[in-house]
């Protein structure tokens, strides 16, 4: 890529930009936001055998708002990946988006899923969209799962969805289902579906989600889901925050175009992945990525010491004042909290080359990281499901041996402390989370705990624990 600090910036697209030929949508994605492009394009362009000649593009649909897709339309797909060490910057043009589509454009994603040239769908959807119920499990009684089901049942018949008049499902799972049957329709044959979410067991999750809703529809369609499309669990990490306005003004001063959506993520990242690629997939190992024969150990790791450490810091960090993770680690008495919910998740972090000391070195050095502005609101938004995730599992597993668990226990107690007096809240399951935490305060407690696990909610002890560490940290 040219630089140039004395000229006007230039447009941005592949007209004006050196950048290779754009290769062939042979991957399609759900949820295009910063992260996606931070972490599967980065590897996916990374992986290519001939840089010049790549094989491996993506088709990418956001979850939800166009002006991304837009935006990325009209720079051919091109942007610019910000790598933000504590000290430099690094700048690099990603050319795998060959297409960028808005959510509403359900026609080119059922067309693209039941290509044969398409092998692999990934998905960054936000753990509570994949709408299920205790333990993973597929729940048609969801109002979401529920308003899908009825939408496809009224548009199959013999094997083929006829979706005009019946409306378009809203869901990522209704979407897939429906291009997963045309898929099937034409014999194009398996694919693999890859989650890239923040959910322990994402692979079951993304199974229990779409296999679950098509054979809901049709049990026919459920079994050629399961016999031909595998789902593949993966633990994906790179800390990639809201790009700040000022990004688009240091791009297009360091490099001298105007790129109107780069993003900034860390230099740190790291995918794991166990599973089956029915339709041959990116060398991703070439980029680093590591396939592994069981992920639990590297998933628990990366869920319970960083996204658990990131909630934890999400809510006690802003009771605290500090609107960001580095201010937050910067405070002795928040990182000894982390440090202390660390000691706890590192009990039962026990498979051999974890190396959790280091990891926990590392953690610390990315967290502090200066340049990296990761809002803690942002981290602090769906804590329902988050926390299910992060805390919970922690503070069980400590009862379980015998011991209190405060750390883990003082993550759920700063997310009731941060929601008291609260009557709005960023949260899938707001109206849920609002109801439990407008109770009166002998009831609150309680109410706001079932919500994570009905389980802990029953248990007298706990439930008199964390409204001690809810005072105390008021
Ligand atoms: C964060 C994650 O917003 C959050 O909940 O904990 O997005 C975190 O930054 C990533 O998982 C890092 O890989």
């Amino acid at each position: 890529m040219t630089t140039s600090n004395t000229t006007e910036p230039r447009p941005f697209n592949r007209s004006t930009v050196d950048v290779p030929p754009a290769p062939q949508p042979r991957l399609v994605h759900i949820g295009l936001g910063a992260f996606h492009r931070a972490h599967q394009l980065w590897y996916t362009q990374h992986s290519e055998d001939d840089a010049a000649h790549p094989q491996w593009g993506y088709a990418s649909f956001s979850g939800r708002s166009a002006d991304l897709a837009n935006a990325l339309q009209s720079q051919d797909g091109l942007y610019t990946l910000v790598e933000r060490g504590p000290d430099s910057d690094e700048y690099e043009v990603i050319n795998g988006i060959v297409e960028a589509h808005p959510a509403e454009n359900v026609s080119r994603l059922w067309e693209l899923l039941a290509a044969p040239s398409t092998a692999v769908l990934t998905i960054t959807v936000t753990e509570a969209a994949y709408n299920l119920g205790e333990g993973l499990a597929f729940d048609a009684a969801q109002s979401a799962v529920a308003a899908d089901l009825e939408t496809l049942n009224a548009s199959f018949a013999d094997g083929v969805f006829g979706l005009s008049e019946a409306g378009v499902p809203a869901t990522m799972a209704g979407k897939v289902v429906v291009g997963l049957a045309e898929r099937r329709r034409q014999n194009a044959g398996g694919l693999a579906v890859v989650s890239c979410d923040n959910l322990s067991a994402n692979d079951v999750a993304a199974h229990n989600a779409i296999q679950g809703l098509a054979a809901a529809v049709d049990p026919e369609l459920g079994a050629w889901v399961e016999e031909n499309v595998s789902f593949v669990a993966t633990s994906i990490d790179r800390i990639t925050p809201r790009t700040e306005d000022s990004v688009l003004a240091d791009v297009a001063r360091e490099t001298g175009y105007t790129d109107q959506v780069p993003v900034v993520t860390e230099p740190f990242r790291s995918w794991v992945l166990q599973g089956e690629f029915p339709a041959g997939r990116p060398d991703w190992e070439k980029a680093g990525a590591e396939f592994v024969a069981d992920i639990e150990p590297f998933e628990r790791r990366k869920l319970w010491l960083l996204n658990g450490s990131h909630s934890l810091m999400a809510y006690a960090g802003q009771l605290r004042g500090h609107a960001t993770v580095a201010e937050a680690i910067g405070d002795p008495v928040c990182r000894a909290w982390v440090e202390e919910f660390w000691d706890e998740a590192a009990q039962h972090l026990t498979t051999p080359g974890l190396d959790i000391p280091d990891y926990r070195d590392a953690l610390l050095d990315r967290f502090s990281n200066p340049r990296i502005a990761h809002n803690l609101a942002q981290i602090a938004m769906d804590g329902s499901t988050k926390l299910q995730m992060r805390a919970v599992p922690v503070l069980k597993a400590e009862r379980e041996a015998g011991r209190p668990g405060t750390a883990a226990a003082r993550a759920i107690a700063a997310w009731l402390a941060y929601l008291d007096g609260r009557t709005e809240v960023s949260d899938a399951r707001s109206e849920l989370v609002l109801e439990a935490s407008q109770k009166p305060a002998d009831e609150r407690v309680r109410a706001l705990i079932a919500v994570l696990d009905a389980e802990l909610a029953q248990q007298e002890d706990v439930v008199d624990q964390i409204n001690g560490l809810v005072n105390e940290l008021r």
